[in-house]
């Protein structure tokens, strides 16, 4: 019993910042992202009744850190009355540096541990599945423009528009590539419980949602980018409001963010997000990627880029 499959990160244009219920990782309000085509996470699951008890390795090195987690995702696919298993994660970008590398893979976990121990969960299921380990997971499920909707005890995610319908480009500048200092889900507790700006946040997301799916729909860079530079911005207030502060960025994400509007400025259609890490994203054309890319990688303090498109959802690979 083995399974291998490959889930690509996915970046929010509309945020999911807090959670509605803790004990099932609900989040309080709905989000729209992007999902990427050549970043991945890749999962190998191998049930192995030799062993005592799971297995992780990351990068082909044994991590204890994230193993909880995982075992408790794998439980939720397949029971705990499962054998113990071997589990291999491979990623081609930086881990745990506000890339949603757990969004790729905890996405990629449930459908090889589906595969590996024949579950046969629908996409459904396994969305839930993938957001109860890590909320944004839910979204890497699905290619292209992706909604995750509030549903009463559960999530709902659903493409707007697939990549082929809008070729975007994500351009990812690095400016610090080591682990974030507070993870996100504790950050988004912090900020729900301390900041004085967190209710407004939740409050005005069904506005911004509704915005960027106008925007998707009618494929207008200008409109989407407006909502989604401005949500980004909330965002980060919520956190640079909250107790202790939260502040994710550096120099080099402000520079980059300067970059962004110089480049806006000469009439290059182009935004940023910036998510629980230092980087910042621009998203553009395909015709303006090259100038973006070469823009970012000149701005002071970015250590390196990476440009990518967008892709499909998660799915099996050949064993
Ligand atoms: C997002 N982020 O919508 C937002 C924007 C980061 C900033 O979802 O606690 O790893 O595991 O459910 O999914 C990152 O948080 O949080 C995230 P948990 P997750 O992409």
């Amino acid at each position: 019993m083995q399974a291998q499959a490959r889930a690509q990160p996915n970046i929010a244009l509309i945020k999911y910042w807090g959670k509605r219920d803790l004990a099932r990782n609900l989040p309080a309000t709905g989000s729209i992202s992007l999902t990427l085509a050549d970043l991945f996470t890749e999962m190998r699951v191998i049930a192995d009744d030799a062993l005592r008890e799971d297995v992780l390795l990351v990068n082909g090195d044994e991590s204890r850190t994230m193993l909880a987690r995982v075992s408790a995702c794998i439980d939720q696919v397949a029971g705990d009355r499962r054998p113990a298993v071997r589990v291999e994660s491979h990623s081609n970008f930086p881990i745990a540096a506000g890339l949603a590398s757990s969004a790729a893979a905890f996405a990629a976990l449930v459908v090889a541990a589906d595969a590996a121990f024949e579950t046969r969960k629908t996409p459904h299921q396994l969305a839930n599945l993938a957001g109860r380990a890590s909320g944004s997971a839910a979204r890497s499920l699905l290619g292209g423009f992706v909604e995750l909707r509030n549903r009463p005890d559960e999530v709902e995610v659903a493409t707007l528009l697939p990549a082929v319908d809008w070729p975007l480009q994500v351009v990812v500048a690095i400016t610090a590539p080591g682990p974030k200092p507070v993870s996100s889900g504790d950050a988004m507790e912090i900020s729900r419980k301390t900041s004085p700006f967190y209710d407004r946040w939740v409050e005005q997301q069904s506005a911004d949602l509704g915005e960027a799916r106008a925007a998707i729909e009618t494929r207008d860079l200008r409109r989407l980018g407006a909502v989604a530079e401005h949500n980004c911005l909330k965002m980060h207030s919520v956190m640079w409001a909250s107790r202790p502060p939260l502040t994710y960025w550096n120099s080099a994400t402000v520079a980059c963010m300067q970059t962004v509007r110089d480049l806006q400025a000469g009439g290059t259609e182009v935004f940023f997000t910036i998510d629980a890490g230092p980087q910042l994203k621009a998203v553009c054309s395909a015709a303006a990627a090259p100038a973006v890319r070469d823009a970012l990688a000149a701005t002071a303090g970015v250590g390196d880029v990476m440009v990518s498109g967008l892709g499909g959802g998660a799915g099996t690979l050949a064993t």
